[in-house]
């Protein structure tokens, strides 16, 4: 199996660059991402390694983009989190950087670990909230002015706004007509959230991505291990973490769910992903407990403008497999958004009562 042009006798080579022992690889596609070309990569049953084709469009600095996360591991340190080990080239650098082939990177494949793609499990919800919080513990001591934005103004609703009133001028009337239900609801919840303004919050060393299956979790113990995914670390503010994790977490039916109907908020899984983040104290600060639950409607939103503008786009930003694919995703996401809307007071009081603030 290949991802494009990379069949396994290319990967394999790619991967023989890199500082692992000689011997007998297998390459699996792990299809999953939107963004980069995922291989995971085992001897014999067993799998070894994670290989991957760094998006150079999407990301065009690569080495800041390495460099963040080298930063990050040197902090991601504790008996409660699991560590990632980057595996460097044969010349010793962090990443290959090929002529032909790209950007590529290898790290370590976490044993036993799995990832979900959504639950219905509280205790699954729980620890992923102790994991959130364990990574932002350990990421307070870093400074974010340290760390090179990967994706400017990755979480910027004004700038979202801007591309999708591009994206709308140029696109195409069948495409416009297909999505009108959509771009109504996006002008309403743009009015409705663009004067929001984050100037007191703290910037913190942020993953920015942190959708449920970008956790690993134990297959033995049923603990969460450690975050994966690290291309969008950088500044940013906690109801960002907050957020994208609460618009999987709360709603079983993902960003892909076949219908409508599916997509809900569920008030348990909610609740048991803020006391999993209580586990680790207070660690937030007064104001930014009083603004987390904008972070539950804020980056479904977002995620879903984006969506909705890369299929005004023809869809050039994510990889999509039938030609209604991003219209879908910003429909549920958009759903999503408008279920966390209405639990606005509910997350404000559960926030509240189970969140002690650290001054
Ligand atoms: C993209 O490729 P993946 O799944 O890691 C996107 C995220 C979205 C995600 C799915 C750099 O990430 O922001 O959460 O799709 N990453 C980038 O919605 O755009
Ligand atoms: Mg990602």
């Amino acid at each position: 199996m290949a991802i494009g042009k990379y069949t396994s006798p290319i990967v394999n080579k790619l991967l023989a660059r890199f500082d692992v022992p000689e011997t007998d690889y297998h390459s699996e596609p792990l299809t999953q991402g939107l963004i980069n070309d995922t291989f995971l990569i085992s001897q014999g049953t067993i799998p070894r390694y994670i290989l991957q084709r760094i998006n150079h469009k999407v990301f065009p600095n690569v080495r800041g983009l390495m460099g963040n996360i080298q930063r990050a591991f040197e902090h991601l340190r504790s008996d409660r989190y699991t560590q990632i080990a980057l595996v460097p080239t044969k010349e010793g650098a962090a990443f290959l950087e090929d002529s032909v082939h790209g950007f590529w990177r290898v790290m370590s494949y976490i044993p036993n670990s799995i990832a979900y793609n959504t639950t219905n499990d509280l205790a699954i919800a729980r620890e992923a909230g102790r994991v959130i919080a364990e990574f932002h513990m350990l990421l307070a001591n870093s400074n974010p002015a340290d760390y090179v934005d990967t994706i400017p103004h990755f979480h910027d609703l004004a700038h979202r706004k801007t591309q999708f009133l591009d994206a709308l001028a140029a696109a195409n009337k069948k495409r416009i007509h297909a999505a009108k239900e959509a771009i109504a609801f996006a002008h309403k919840t743009l009015e409705k959230l663009s004067p929001i303004s984050f100037e007191k919050l703290p910037l913190r060393v942020c993953h920015n991505d942190t959708k449920l299956n970008n956790l690993l979790f134990s297959q033995k113990t049923h603990k969460a291990l450690c975050l994966i995914d690290l291309d969008t670390l950088m500044k940013g503010y906690f109801l960002y973490d907050f957020g994208d994790a609460v618009r999987i977490i709360s709603n079983p039916g993902g960003e892909d769910a076949p219908d409508l109907a599916k997509i809900t908020f569920e008030r348990p899984l909610f609740e048991a992903f803020i006391d999993g983040l209580a586990l680790n104290g207070a660690f937030l600060h007064q104001n930014e407990l009083e603004t987390l639950r904008i972070g539950a409607f804020l980056m479904p939103f977002i995620h879903g403008l984006r969506a909705l503008s890369d299929y005004l786009n023809n869809d050039q930003y994510y990889k999509v497999t039938y030609e209604l694919q991003n219209l879908d995703r910003c429909q549920r996401l958009f759903h999503f958004t408008e279920k966390a809307l209405q639990e606005e007071a509910y997350m404000r009081k559960m926030i509240v009562e189970k969140l002690i603030p650290i001054d």
